[in-house]
């Protein structure tokens, strides 16, 4: 396969879902609307031209990410919300599991969350990114038998082209097992116009590309669209007050879960970093934060 495969915006949940199941990833054309693309561009592009570039091989030491992207622009409800993404991601995260509770029979199927809002930004000069699999932070076991923990859409802000950076997907790389390597010859590179979208499982290999050009950045708003199983019971973060969680010793604030962990949960962005929540604990001398909400960068 040279290409992803693509659909027009009129295609049906059905068809999505099929070349989902097929490849692992689909390229849905004009997805944006004009007015959501221009709103996007507004909101993000003067926030993201302030950001850090990132400081491992992995965030991209040309790549600038902006998340929290639901306190920047109001654009990304539309996107959560397109029944191409939301419809289709629902198929492979809300499948029921049935259990005994006393003498009934239940059938419970997870809901659907946010996990991840972020503008991905590659200048040029980029590298290309290792390819990975995007449901890694849930240490997901492969082959997923099609129950998936993770669907995640890039929409184009710019256009999306081989030398710009544009995606590299393994199509059919979801079915793999977990020993098997990807290697770069098997990766197409997305290839869009900006407005467009790849819809892809969290199961598919994948890399931002090598933006390989002498002035243009190649610009994303990228979301994650998670099974909600996959998180505390208990809202703790909603709960407990930041100043009583600065108190505790750090393996209580961990056990509570402002860490993010090996597996890189419960990040937060800050100044373009993802950074994990125990340092938002401290002050910059490193003791324990007393008073206030996060400390201020
Ligand atoms: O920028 C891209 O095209 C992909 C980025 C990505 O996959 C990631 O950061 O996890
Ligand atoms: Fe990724």
């Amino acid at each position: 396969m040279t290409s992803v495969a693509r659909l027009r915006c009129d295609a049906a949940v059905s068809d999505v879902v099929t070349l989902l199941e097929r490849d692992g990833g689909v390229i849905i054309e004009d997805f944006l609307t004009p007015g959501t693309l221009a709103g996007l561009r507004a909101d993000l592009l003067p926030l993201l031209e302030r950001q850090a570039a990132g400081r491992d091989g992995f965030s991209g030491f040309q790549t600038r990410r902006l998340s929290a992207l639901f306190k920047h622009t109001r654009h990304c409800a539309g996107i959560a919300t397109h029944p191409l993404y939301l419809n289709a991601a629902e198929h492979f995260l809300c499948r029921p599991r049935e259990f005994w509770v006393g003498d009934e029979r239940f059938g419970i199927a997870a809901d659907v969350r946010i996990g991840m809002t972020q503008a991905i930004q590659l200048a040029p000069g980029q590298g290309a990114q290792p390819l990975h699999r995007d449901d890694t932070v849930f240490l997901w076991r492969h082959p997923t038998g099609g129950r998936e923990g993770r669907v995640q859409i890039m929409c184009a802000v710019s256009d999306f082209r081989a030398d710009n950076g544009g995606t590299l997907v393994i199509p059919g790389s979801h079915l793999w097992d977990d020993d098997r390597k990807p290697a770069l010859s098997e990766a197409v590179p997305t290839v869009m116009k900006a407005g467009s979208a790849l819809i892809f499982l969290g199961s598919t290999y994948h890399a931002g590309g090598a933006n390989t050009t002498t002035g243009e950045y190649r610009t994303a708003v990228s979301l994650a669209l998670d099974a909600s199983n996959m998180r505390q019971e208990e809202n703790m973060y909603l709960s407990l007050p930041t100043e009583v969680v600065a108190s505790y010793p750090e393996q209580i604030q961990k056990l509570l879960g402002w860490s993010a962990g090996t597996n890189h949960m419960g990040w937060v962005e800050v100044d373009g970093q993802m950074i994990d929540p125990l340092d938002l604990l401290k002050d910059r001398d490193g003791a324990p934060l007393k008073g206030v909400g996060a400390r201020r960068h």
